[in-house]
């Protein structure tokens, strides 16, 4: 006996931590008190009568946590016989929940959203996880587990939630063959094949944050994406997320009606080609009854689209809306637009084609918007088409792989970058007109709200290639649900779920956490300095002029010759501070009364002017990216204290990982300063 508890205690010490259970490890409880406890709240599952897909998932889900959470061996009974059970339903797949009367509250919270109560069922007490809806109950249970988990108290409860957003989603550049545009953590998870483990696991991992659609397909869509073998696949990918309450939606390439040889033009107002998307449309809706919609790279970079045929993005996504309509399918058009001839000003251009096409949208159709006018940057002001749209629904698109974030080798945390963005203020109907109104549709009074992140997963047994980078997977998922939430308090449940629960850990973990990214900013674009980058867009690359475009130069962006530096965007310059509305567009306006880290965004401004601290422009570089590196080193140091309170397989992928961080942060200081060293002394090698 004693020795099967040793062994026992060993399998739990050596467990190995690869980082492939993220924030679902349900690590067991070390304090036996605390087990005792908790387990009075779970003596019993009781799951709906009428059982499905779903509620299977939950059970077992539950059952598992419950085994690792408090090492017990949770029985399912069809109604309570003693307190502390755990009963989940709906009121039409479930009595007892019916029962209890709350069909209205429920009603109210709608199919996503839940209760979880504790109250008594038969003169027992019990905890009831209860929604109108199946995925409600999924989302509860996680919920539940999070309380415990995170170790916080289950008696008493009374909790009643829905989500901010419809449509939660998760864009993924996943190319047929298996390969990830800017992923970092290995191959697809499904193409060419899937894997069935890892796909029920995403399944479950996107569940328990809430997620409710994955793309499964690079927006660089290849058309064959639409073809029968390909649709099949997808037939099956969506049977095994569906369980999950995730329906897939696919990357539509416009030109596919010509490149499958199937007609000789892809013009949206043909009634040919009109036709061809609703057969398309139909065949995928019956292999996927639950299929969300397509998303439509068009007329960027290089992509095809209806202005290659004379017609706006309204026409084209039009046409698609169409096709997917009767089956209750959405369009997102991404808004990713920078056609050189609209105007000089690469920032400008997206607004100039897509304000006008305000309300010639069908009502199946989103714009999809990334959260910056650039493109992903570590920093950039809000997207001036947030709260300039007011009758078309927008969907934020975020981008949680780190394209320009270090990518998996660097520690940034993106949550407070998000909270940055959503937390801006538009100002479109007044003071208060926060980016995250904007897209919840409070703004504007819209129906159809939604954000779309670009997904950081891979075959890599971490998932995400950086054991931090799987954070980022998760404050997605719970801002989706609650743009209201705060970076930290998000840091601090993923923390306590994936890596301990002692306090000092706690802080210490979610104190690098929220210091990366600015850390980021400082030693790769401080001060508002943005796409200093250049070949995979890793590294700053200053000099970086490209040969095939302007605005793909990092030069073109910065500009930085012995006059100063920085892009001139006043009415002296390009004018995008007029596309915002004001006081943004008079602050913005004046260096004097832009923050620091928007400067040279919005201003072109000589070395020696002088900033808020009182140190000239160059000085105020310098600093920075000094500050930046030593930072870097900061993080590596403080992780360093963490030795021994976690395992040591993640402490030292981590420590090789910040080590690097700080190594390249050192030589991204020294690049960039010897760079702009040379420009400010007029040195060709630092000339545009
Ligand atoms: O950030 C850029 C990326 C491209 C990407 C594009 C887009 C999918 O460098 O790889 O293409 O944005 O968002 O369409």
């Amino acid at each position: 006996m004693a020795l099967i508890a040793v062994a026992a205690l060993l399998a739990v010490r050596l467990r190995a931590e690869t980082g492939y259970d993220l924030w679902l490890r349900y690590e067991r409880l070390a304090d036996p008190v605390q087990r005792a406890s908790n387990r009075r709240f779970a003596t019993a599952i009781v799951p709906p009568s009428r059982p499905s897909p779903t509620s299977d998932a939950i059970e077992q889900e539950l059952r598992r946590a419950l085994r690792g959470l408090l090492d017990v061996d949770v029985p399912r009974v069809p109604r309570p016989r003693s307190d502390g059970a755990l009963i989940v339903g709906t009121p039409s797949t479930s009595p007892l929940v019916a029962a209890l009367g709350w069909a209205d509250v429920l009603a109210r919270l709608g199919d996503e959203g839940y209760i979880i109560r504790s109250t008594t069922v038969g003169g027992r007490a019990a905890t009831v996880i209860a929604s109108a809806g199946e995925a409600g109950i999924l989302y509860g249970a996680f919920h539940w587990l999070r309380l415990l988990q995170t170790g916080q108290p289950l008696a008493n409860l009374d909790l009643a939630e829905r989500p901010r957003l419809e449509r939660r989603l998760l864009n993924h550049w996943d190319n047929l063959d298996g390969s990830i545009e800017r992923g970092y953590a290995g191959r697809s998870l499904w193409w060419p094949d899937r894997d069935d483990r890892r796909l029920g696991d995403y399944a479950r991992a996107s569940a328990s944050i809430g997620i409710n659609g994955a793309v499964i397909n690079n927006v660089n869509a290849n058309p064959q994406s639409l073809t029968a073998p390909f649709i099949e696949k997808a037939a099956r990918i969506a049977d095994v997320l569906r369980p999950y309450r995730i329906r897939v939606y696919l990357a539509a390439n416009f030109a596919a009606p010509k490149m499958l040889g199937a007609l000789t033009t892809n013009d949206p107002l043909d009634p040919a080609v009109g036709r061809w998307w609703k057969e398309r449309a139909d065949e995928i809706y019956r292999l996927i009854p639950d299929f969300g919609g397509f998303v439509v790279k068009a007329n960027s970079e290089g992509q095809p689209g209806p202005q290659d045929y004379s017609r706006t993005h309204a026409d084209g996504a039009n046409m698609l809306a169409d096709a997917v309509r009767p089956h209750g399918g959405i369009v997102m058009w991404r808004a990713f637009v920078y056609d050189a001839d609209v105007d000089p000003d690469r920032v400008k251009r997206a607004y100039k084609e897509f304000v006008p096409l305000d309300g010639r949208f069908r009502e199946n159709v989103f714009a999809q918007v990334k959260n910056g006018p650039l493109d992903f940057q570590p920093r950039e002001p809000f997207h001036p088409l947030f709260g300039a749209m007011p009758k078309t629904p927008l969907m934020a698109e975020l981008q949680i792989t780190q394209e320009y974030l270090g990518q998996a080798n660097h520690l940034v945390y993106l949550a407070p970058m998000w909270k940055e963005f959503l937390d801006a203020d538009t100002f479109a109907k007044g003071p208060g007109s926060l980016v995250a109104k904007a897209i919840d549709g409070s703004l504007d009074g819209k129906r159809r709200t939604g954000i779309a992140g670009v997904a950081n997963t891979g075959r890599d047994v971490n998932w995400s290639g950086h054991d931090f980078a799987a954070a980022n997977w998760y404050a997605f998922g719970r801002l989706a649900w609650d743009p209201g939430l705060g970076a930290g308090s998000i840091a601090d449940e993923w923390i306590r779920m994936t890596w301990g629960r002692s306090p000092d850990l706690v802080a210490t973990i979610r104190s690098i956490m929220l210091d990366s990214r600015e850390t980021f900013v400082h030693y790769t674009m401080p001060l508002g300095l943005h796409h200093v980058i250049g070949g995979d867009h890793y590294a700053p690359m200053p000099e970086n002029t490209d040969p095939r475009r302007a605005d793909w130069s990092a030069t073109y962006y910065h500009g930085a010759d012995a006059s100063g530096i920085g892009y001139d965007r006043t009415a002296r310059g390009s004018g995008a501070v007029d596309q915002y509305r004001s006081p943004l567009r008079e602050q913005w306006a004046d260096p004097a009364t832009t923050p620091d880290a928007l400067l040279l965004w919005f201003h072109r401004l000589p070395w020696d002017y002088r900033m808020k601290s009182g140190r000239t422009l160059w000085d105020e570089l310098v600093l920075s990216y000094r500050r930046g590196a030593d930072e870097a080193k900061g993080l590596e140091t403080r992780w360093m204290t963490l030795r021994g309170a976690i395992d040591d397989e993640r402490y030292q992928a981590v420590l090789a990982k910040l080590r690097r961080q700080s190594e390249d942060a050192a030589a991204w200081r020294d690049k960039c300063l010897r760079y702009f060293q040379a420009a400010r002394e007029g040195s060709p090698r630092g000339r545009r």
